[in-house]
């Protein structure tokens, strides 16, 4: 009898089982988010009487209090009705499966919201009154709803966001409401002028800009059943389509109308002025209470200088609790993919992976959930080249030395300055607009993820690209930090653009890929390690551009986003430089003007010359970690 007993508790403890695992995981796998979480929506009051679209996704199980995890975004809460589900992946799905309350919030102005839409909302440092709102205190007025209000919660809130939700963590640390523990700003859109998304250093980053502003700007009836369509090109091919495009001006008149919103600020403050600087939010991130983990991607080609200087001017600016994670990665892959590989470059580990489970999950349980201490670096940072995580107490290490690569007749590039040149020696190019420098070997109409990381081949071989390469390295050159190039140039116009491009070379030998299904062939591979534009005309002021007289040796300096790459022995160095990068970069008309009014007579073939003599040596500086 005993033993018939026994038999039939085994049966129904494995049934059990059983059943809570099929209640965990639903058919199919997947983890059962409506099982075990109950979703609410609500309208929630900010200081000035607007109200917020809040979603609200809590734990079915009231045995324990949670924390809130809050995300503030313009680009939708979706899916709209309390029946039904989003489906969490990567991270959140890790967050889920922990047990926390989520919080998704519309912004003002978006969406189920209401209020008026205010793009990268400039911070209001002194408010006087209820009035008186912006980011920091929608964030504010809503922490302080939530705790009050959603039931269960453990009096712990948690902001994580992703570019532009990255950009409200950082605006909502500010000031921050006592309940605001840990924030996690990630590719925050923080400097839209100098770094971020539609300029670098002036240069506007087309592609990106007309993809994104012709979705996003448009205005429809019903944007939440009905979002704005993507914009239809009517061809693959990025770069006819913007060549055929000619002046910047004719995108409002063919295409825009008029109808795309900020598309008129954002051409017409062609300036560093008080519109942009308004909206820097980097100018406000003193005395951060909350713990910041900083996150970007070395390949983000929308928002690497975000993260880069978020972490520096939270840590300049307090001595609160202050880390930056930094890895391999394109714009937020980091938060749902592997991790293993960009394009035809694999890390051969599995990044993404990696950094949710021992970075990003531990650092939000620790602070929201008294987790253990996961001991974080103050940078964490993946070494690309040698394809490992590091950790250092400083970023850059302090340890780096800053190393200068002089560039040399014959193409050639070292450690020494050009002594013995003859005077005034340089190389130089024809840079036609209207025949200007393709960014990408392929076809594609948008900024491509990949071309962070792309074969330059394609490039070295035109006669207006300058290439300068080291011999074969006979030791492992690491290099950890920001570059700066500093070019003694000229050129025959009045206005141009120089693209610095920091290559790592492979060795003719270098194995392709098995399998090797894009027939790629990695011997001689000029892997894009950091390339940047600089628009010439503001070498010495961003807010007052001045044009180059032309045929005048003139310096300009600038500097390039950091990156953490070893070039291994037997791999060379390569800096390629020139003048356009087309679609990426719009077309510099190479005459001092308005270049988004430009006529088509403004578009100007130009002699671009850079000097490599002792008097005027062009140099990119690294900085270089010692070895051993
Ligand atoms: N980097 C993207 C973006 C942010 C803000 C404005 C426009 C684009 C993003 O992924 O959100």
């Amino acid at each position: 009898m005993t033993r018939l007993l026994v038999r039939c508790r085994v049966v129904v403890l494995v049934c059990c089982c059983v059943a809570v695992a099929l209640s965990t995981v639903a058919q199919g796998g997947e983890y059962d988010f409506r099982g075990h979480y109950t979703k609410y929506e609500y309208q929630v009051l900010m200081r000035d009487g607007t109200k917020l679209f809040t979603v609200v996704y809590a734990p079915k199980d009231a045995s324990e209090r949670y924390p809130i995890m809050l995300q503030r975004t313009p680009y939708s809460v979706k899916p709209y009705g309390v029946d039904r589900y989003k489906k969490p992946a990567g991270m959140e799905l890790l967050l889920a499966k922990e047990g926390v309350i989520f919080a998704y919030q519309d912004v003002r102005g978006r969406m189920a919201s209401e209020g008026t839409f205010v793009h990268v909302r400039p911070h209001i440092a002194e408010k006087n009154g209820p009035g008186s709102i912006d980011e920091s205190t929608d964030t504010y007025d809503t922490i302080d709803w939530l705790v009050k209000n959603v039931p269960n919660n453990n009096g712990r809130v948690g902001m994580r966001g992703i570019s532009y939700p990255g950009f409200y963590c950082a605006a909502g640390m500010i000031d921050a409401h006592p309940a605001l523990k840990a924030v996690s700003p990630q590719a925050p859109v923080t400097d839209w002028f100098v770094g971020d998304d539609w300029r670098h250093n002036g240069a506007f980053y087309l592609a990106h800009a007309f993809r994104w502003f012709a979705r996003f700007g448009k205005v429809v009836d019903d944007p939440i059943r009905h979002p704005a369509p993507p914009f239809d090109y009517r061809t693959p091919d990025g770069y006819e389509f913007f060549l055929n495009l000619g002046s910047l001006e004719n995108i409002d008149e063919k295409y825009f109308k008029g109808d795309i919103a900020f598309w008129k600020d954002l051409t017409e403050h062609d300036t560093y002025d008080d519109f942009w600087k308004e909206r820097n939010i980097l100018n406000h991130l003193q005395a951060i209470r909350p713990a910041v983990m900083t996150v970007g991607g070395w390949f983000d080609a929308e928002d690497l200088y975000g993260p880069l200087e978020v972490y520096r001017r939270v840590e300049s600016g307090g001595d609160g609790d202050n880390i930056l994670v930094m890895g391999p990665w394109a714009h937020g892959t980091w938060a749902e993919k592997v991790g293993e590989r960009l394009g035809h470059v694999d890390f051969h580990a599995k990044t993404s992976e990696y950094y949710r489970r021992h970075m990003e999950l531990p650092f939000f349980l620790h602070h929201l959930k008294d987790g253990p201490d996961p001991n974080l670096p103050e940078a964490f940072v993946f070494e690309t080249g040698t394809n490992q995580w590091r950790r250092y107490n400083a970023w850059p290490p302090k340890n780096a030395v800053e190393t200068s690569f002089y560039l040399y007749g014959g193409g050639k590039l070292g450690m020494e300055p050009p002594a013995g040149s003859e005077e005034g020696a340089f190389d130089e190019y024809l840079s036609d607009p209207n025949r200007p420098v393709p960014y990408i070997a392929n076809i594609s109409t948008r900024m491509t993820r990949e071309h962070m990381v792309d074969d330059q081949r394609f490039a070295s071989w035109r006669p207006d690209v300058l290439v300068y390469r080291t011999d074969d390295l006979t030791d492992d050159v690491t290099v950890a930090g920001p570059i700066t190039a500093s070019l003694y140039v000229s050129t025959s116009g009045t206005d141009s653009d120089w693209v610095v491009k920091l290559i790592d070379v492979y060795p003719g030998d270098y194995p392709d890929p098995d399998p090797n299904p894009t027939s790629v062939r990695m011997g001689g591979y000029q892997q894009l390690v950091r390339g940047e534009a600089f628009r010439g005309k503001f070498r010495n002021s961003f807010e007052k551009p001045e044009p180059f007289t032309p045929n005048e040796v003139t310096k300009i300096e600038y500097i390039l986003p950091d990156i953490y790459h070893t070039f291994r022995r037997g791999h060379r160095i390569m800096v390629q430089i020139q003048s356009s990068w087309f679609p990426l970069v719009d077309r510099n008309p190479q005459t001092f003007t308005d270049i988004y009014h430009a006529s088509e007579e403004d578009f100007q073939k130009a002699v671009q010359r850079v000097y490599r003599s002792e008097d005027a040596a062009s140099v990119v500086r690294m900085k270089v970690l010692p070895r051993g």
